[in-house]
């Protein structure tokens, strides 16, 4: 025998299908960006995968390591980079359609001689109809060593006449910055073939150069010894 029954309120129900492989998902391309401090900027790319139809958005900011970040609006001597804070600005955007977009970072490039420095880029904060991938992390390091001195002798050839007695080589240090000391150490070494005797003349030497803050050039003399010719 049938039952009859009322219609109660609820008479239409929407169904979510929540569909995760779909879900716009944010993070970066790689785990590690290397970078020269020369370059200007790190464009770190971040991807949107799933559904790219909608605005989606997160924030990425910079979080210092061994590199010092700046403060948000200036530029202080010895930062590495410009600071990304935890801000409305850092938050980079992709509009419907757009599946990558990039984290962009001002690098300092500085004239001070450094070894490789890092710090990090995070992603955080996706809007509400995003979330985040395995990638939220990305360290950027900035590759050393650079604005290295170089040292050098001031010419390949020098001419000297025998009866000259001593010689004077002037070795030549390069480079921004000439804030530290620096010593290499040079040697007298018979050209091939051998043309010059050590010992007969010149005195073989071995023997340090110092350059002193500041110095480009120091003078090192090589004693010849007297030959005559009968
Ligand atoms: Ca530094
Ligand atoms: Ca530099
Ligand atoms: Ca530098």
């Amino acid at each position: 025998m049938p039952v009859y029954a009322l219609l109660g309120q609820v008479t239409r129900a929407s169904v979510n299908i929540n569909d995760t492989e779909d879900e716009p998902t944010l993070q970066f391309d790689k785990k590690t960006y290397h970078v020269n401090e020369s370059t200007g900027f790190i464009h770190a790319p971040i991807e949107r995968k799933g559904d790219t139809s909608s605005t989606v958005s997160a924030l990425c900011y910079t979080v210092p390591k061994s590199a010092k970040g700046s403060s948000l609006h200036g530029l202080e001597s010895g930062s590495d980079y410009k600071s990304r804070g935890v801000t409305v600005d850092s938050r980079v955007i992709f509009g419907p359609g757009v599946s990558m977009s990039t984290c962009d970072v001002k690098l300092i490039d500085d004239s001070e001689y450094e070894l490789s420095e890092e710090f990090e880029l995070h992603l955080s904060d996706a809007s509400d109809n995003a979330r985040m991938g395995d990638v939220s992390v990305a360290k950027v390091v900035i590759d050393g060593p650079n604005d290295a001195l170089t040292v050098s002798l001031g010419n390949a050839t020098f001419t000297f006449s025998e009866d000259a007695g001593t010689i004077e080589i002037p070795v030549l240090r390069q480079g921004s910055d000439l804030s530290s000391v620096t010593s290499v150490w040079y040697a007298t070494r018979p050209s091939d073939p051998p043309s010059a005797t050590p010992g007969v003349d010149y005195i073989p030497s071995s023997r340090k150069v110092e350059f002193k803050a500041g110095k480009t050039v120091e003078v090192k003399k090589i004693k010849f010894v007297y030959c005559f010719i009968v």
